[in-house]
């Protein structure tokens, strides 16, 4: 049982034996992840003082001004990661494709592949509001011994084996789960330690947050308008209070600590919505529902959706599992 206060390292080893795949090599990978949060937290915290925020004069695949903290994060993830020697192939927001990672024998023995948002939410870098890192590991289905391939990363979300995200804010967090519950550490700067400080992180069943860009109103779907004006109603516990910090992994933390709702869904702007389905919506689908939330893109469990493309995008609603519930009903009654 976890107690508060244990160290992530304290907790990992004491956790190990519960997961399924007990090689050890998961535990180093969340190891691996741990020390590049406390590096990139370093630069983020600090990113006012030196001259690394601002964009990096280049663009991701998204079509989006990379911001030099994004390159920065995105660098230093990978290094982290294949320096361990325990990924066979990373895919990454900033990376127009899957990178292959051979093991130190040359021989591809590595089982895990990483897929990851290095720096979610960049745009609020240079405004100082929390962002974050958002992770998704699986097992690779291909044969060890020969390099990854797409198919390794166009897993389902249901396959994932471990996700987790840091959130740079007032404190810096690391939230994860490998499939038995989530659990949030907290980082001591003076020491470099993570401490675990939200042991079994739920989310409330019903919550009065509610959280979307409202600027894109007009562009939404019937059914989400609808949602957002029985939010609005005077009724009950409703109206509903609105935040909305622009960083999906600030409003997903709060939302499953005090109960909320959170939407990106498809617009006539965007077909498909804007988070991406395995770096965004997957990992934080798959937390969801490990802290007794929900994730769906209005009709369909964002796990159960099969991908066909690296940086495809998938409509996002997620959070506290009767508001989810009662979105869905505005969404199926307006089909
Ligand atoms: P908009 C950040 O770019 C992000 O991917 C999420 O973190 C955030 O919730 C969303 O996009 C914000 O997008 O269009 O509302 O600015």
């Amino acid at each position: 049982m976890a107690s508060k206060n244990q160290t992530l390292g304290e907790f990992i080893i004491e956790n190990q034996s519960s997961f399924k795949y007990t090689s050890g090599e998961l535990s180093r990978l969340i190891n691996s992840i741990r020390l590049a949060a406390k590096v990139v937290n370093h630069e983020v915290n600090k990113a006012g003082l030196v001259d690394i925020i601002g964009a990096a004069g280049d663009t991701n695949i998204q079509g989006e001004d990379q911001q030099k903290l994004d390159v920065y994060a995105n660098e230093k993830f990978i290094q982290t990661l294949t320096n361990r020697n325990i990924v066979c192939g990373i895919a990454s927001e900033e990376e127009d494709d899957f990178i292959t990672i051979n093991s130190q024998d040359e021989n591809h023995q590595n089982k895990y592949i990483v897929l990851i948002d290095p720096l979610d939410g960049s745009s609020n870098i240079d405004v100082n509001v929390s962002v974050g890192t958002i992770f998704s590991i699986y097992r690779r289905i291909t044969p060890v011994g020969t390099p990854v391939q797409l198919k390794d990363f166009l897993q389902k979300g249901n396959q994932q084996v471990a996700a987790g995200y840091i959130v740079y804010g007032t404190s810096t967090m690391l939230v994860y789960t490998t499939g038995d519950g989530v659990n949030g550490f907290t980082l001591n700067p003076a020491i470099g330690s993570y401490y675990l400080s939200h042991p079994n992180m739920q989310f409330p069943k019903d919550g009065t947050i509610y959280s979307v860009n409202e600027g894109n109103y007009i562009h939404f779907p019937q059914g989400i308008k609808n949602y957002i004006k029985y939010c609005q109603e005077e009724e009950g516990n409703r109206p509903y209070t609105s935040r909305y910090i622009g960083s999906l992994v600030s409003d997903f933390h709060r939302n499953m600590i005090k109960g909320g709702i959170y939407m990106y869904p498809k617009s006539s702007k965007n077909s498909n919505g804007k988070l991406r389905l395995l770096y965004e919506c997957n990992p934080m689908a798959f937390l969801a529902e490990q802290a007794n939330g929900k994730a769906s893109d209005g009709f369909t469990r964002i796990l159960d959706i099969e991908p066909t493309e690296l940086h495809q995008r998938a409509p996002f609603i997620c959070g506290s599992k009767n508001m989810v519930n009662k979105a869905e009903e505005f969404m199926l009654a307006a089909k």
